[in-house]
């Protein structure tokens, strides 16, 4: 029997949020020129907000131009402040841009040139304090740039020591600002360098733990750039929610190992966008749903539009489908046959220690092999929800 569902629209209790540079992006890449024109900041708050969104993030040069002199920036600030006032759009998180202009070719915290990684440094405070000032609660960080495409070009361990130094000051940066903000690494392998520094979810977790102020640094895990890794994104969300570290999340799609696709959230591969639903829902995730995509460069602005409501519309889709899951009896019946509740039992009774354990009773090896674990009918269900079958 199949159901029709009813997608609600988006609306802000959802806390969906886009960044300035997805549906601004002019559509560049490696082989082409722009497909699209230059949009205005304030249009696409205005657009944003008519869609449902919450809140939008921006990298500093998305608003204020590279190299803009004080007046350009304080008038393009009070303009972008208007908007928001005007649109009631939150701003969740802000962020800097350290891998476009050309003196960020060769990385930012990371640069061998010393004069760079100070100039990147005075960029990020400065952009910080304007975060702080909209509102901002997590501050990104993705180091695109930082990383190697030689063996010789850098010493990756000393890169690291570099790196860390960059977010000691900046902890430091924002504690005696009395700063509410708090940073998120963005992990990401390759693209734009041939090896980027902190490939994966796991690489800046352990990183993180190395830091002065590691209570003030988490991960912003994107779906594709885990994906890009041949890693499963689900899994890489729920340990750092097990860290205690999911302190912002960049939901897209991506079809397998391949270049950054960036594709709307729910397109690519849809059945693990599912269960990142799933995980965010049963971890408690309560920060902003934010799309980190790029409306294909196929498309003109109306395109553009399509493909953000998309992003907000399939979350919703794939959050309903998630809820009907969980709740259905089939479900929970096919949970308890495949043993997943007793996973939380811990595997040492109260009291009991190493000795206990080697001197109690077990059943037989032999007999516990036969049972069966009942994944495939578990796995079976999730997909006939997803299918819409169910
Ligand atoms: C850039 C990158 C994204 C990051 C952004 C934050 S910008 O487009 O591809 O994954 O989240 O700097
Ligand atoms: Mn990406
Ligand atoms: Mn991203």
């Amino acid at each position: 029997m199949s159901h029709h569902i009813d997608i609600p629209a988006p609306t802000p209790e959802d806390k969906f949020s886009f960044g300035l540079w997805t549906v601004g992006w002019q559509a560049r890449d490696p082989f082409g020129d722009a497909t699209r024109p230059a949009m205005d900041t304030v249009h696409a708050l205005e657009k944003l907000a008519a869609l449902g969104a919450y809140g939008v993030n921006f990298h500093d040069d998305d608003v204020i131009p590279f190299g803009s002199d004080e007046a350009t920036r304080d008038a393009i600030i009070r303009r972008f402040k208007q908007g928001l006032a005007d649109t009631g759009l939150a701003v969740t998180t802000a962020t800097t841009n350290l891998f476009t202009h050309p003196v960020f070719k060769a990385g930012a915290f990371t640069n061998n040139d010393r004069d760079i990684r100070r100039f990147a440094l005075r960029k990020v405070m400065r952009n910080i304090d304007l975060a702080a000032e909209l509102g901002a609660q997590v501050y990104v960080a993705w180091g695109g740039r930082e990383g190697a495409e030689y063996g010789a070009s850098q010493d990756t361990r000393v890169a690291l020591d570099r790196m860390k130094e960059a977010f000691d000051l900046l902890g430091e940066y924002v504690t005696e600002q009395g700063h509410d903000l708090r940073f998120a690494i963005e992990p990401k392998p390759n693209e734009p360098r041939g090896d980027i520094l902190l490939p994966t979810v796991g690489h800046a977790l352990a990183f993180i733990e190395r830091l002065e102020r590691p209570e003030l640094v988490g991960v912003n895990p994107e779906i594709g750039h885990e994906e890009m890794a041949g890693l499963n994104a689900a899994a890489g969300y729920a340990q750092a929610l097990w860290h205690g570290k999911l302190f912002h999340i960049d939901l897209n799609g991506q079809n397998g190992p391949k270049y950054d696709q960036d594709l709307r959230f729910g397109a690519g591969n849809v059945r693990g966008a599912f269960w990142v639903v799933d995980t965010l829902l049963a971890g408690g995730y309560d920060g902003p749903v934010h799309f980190d995509y790029k409306p294909a460069r196929t498309e003109d602005e109306e395109g553009v539009w399509v493909s953000a409501e998309a992003c907000m519309r399939n979350y919703l889709v794939l959050r309903e489908k998630v809820r009907a899951f969980r709740a259905d009896p089939e479900v929970q019946e096919a949970l308890e046959v495949a043993r997943v509740s007793e996973l939380a039992v811990p595997t040492l009774g109260g009291g009991e220690g190493w000795k206990e354990l080697l001197e109690a009773d077990l059943p037989d090896p032999e007999a516990l092999a036969v049972r069966g674990a009942g994944f495939e009918r578990l796995d079976q269900l999730a997909l006939e929800h997803l299918y819409g079958v169910r």
